[in-house]
């Protein structure tokens, strides 16, 4: 959403990351009502845009695992902070090690101003608690780049729309199918942030708490 000045860059080393591999590659973005030129950018790159006008990164997320067609899904920002060419190197690790789910932890190698103090604390607060209410035991609960089989989709209950739907992908998915976190880098952002750090953390920290209320019964 809002991503003109990132969105070719990504398009483009997703593309040259897949180039000559294995694997078959389709690239979509999920627009809510852009304002600025990310659509015509993407659809000039070849990529298959899907306008979903309801807010929300979960809500963008989930309608775009209900259009993807392969076998394997990748998730990226269009901000050009998510390393693009360790997506064949995931792809191939889910199939090496009987894998169904990739997380990927970014405090692994991280750029100097890639992630502000409030980022950093907020993420760190939000992992911890997700640990203690639901045990699941990883670094960097809000990275947004995940490599998974399709397959599993149906398996997740997935009910945030919001940024909290970064915590409730992993936490469906470290309970219910096989699934590890694996270091990756962390660059800094291009374009504007469209998260608000104590807004949205304050939510996710609501968030967590209601599920794991609704996990007991
Ligand atoms: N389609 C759609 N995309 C969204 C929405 N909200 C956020 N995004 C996208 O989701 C991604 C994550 O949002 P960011 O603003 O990058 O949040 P962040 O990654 O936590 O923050 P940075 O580390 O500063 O990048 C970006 O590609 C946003 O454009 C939304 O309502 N709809
Ligand atoms: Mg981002």
């Amino acid at each position: 959403m809002n991503e003109e000045a990132g969105i070719g860059a990504v398009i483009d080393s997703v593309q040259n990351a897949l180039k000559g591999t294995e694997f078959d590659l389709e690239v979509l973005i999920v627009d809510t009502r852009s304002k600025d030129r990310t659509t015509e950018i993407a659809r000039e790159k070849g990529a298959i845009v899907i306008d979903e006008p309801r807010r929300g990164y979960g809500r963008a997320y989930k309608t775009g695992f209900e259009r993807a067609s392969g076998d394997i899904v990748a998730t990226l920002d269009a901000d050009c902070t998510y390393p693009a060419e360790e997506i064949p190197v995931l792809a191939r690790m889910l199939e090496l090690e009987g894998l169904d789910f990739i997380t990927t932890n970014r405090f692994a190698n991280i750029e100097k101003g890639a992630m502000s103090f409030e980022h950093n604390l907020g993420n760190k607060v939000l992992t911890l608690t997700m640990d203690i209410l639901f045990h699941v035991r990883i670094r960097d609960s809000q990275s947004g780049m995940w490599v998974f089989h399709k397959a599993i989709v149906p398996k997740l209950d997935i009910t945030s729309d919001g940024m909290a739907m970064s915590e409730e992908i992993k936490i469906e998915s470290f309970k219910k199918v096989r699934s590890k976190e694996v270091p990756i880098a962390y660059r800094r952002r291009v374009g504007e942030v469209k998260l608000s750090s104590w807004k949205d953390g304050l939510s996710n920290i609501r968030f967590l708490f209601s599920k794991r209320k609704s996990y007991r019964k």
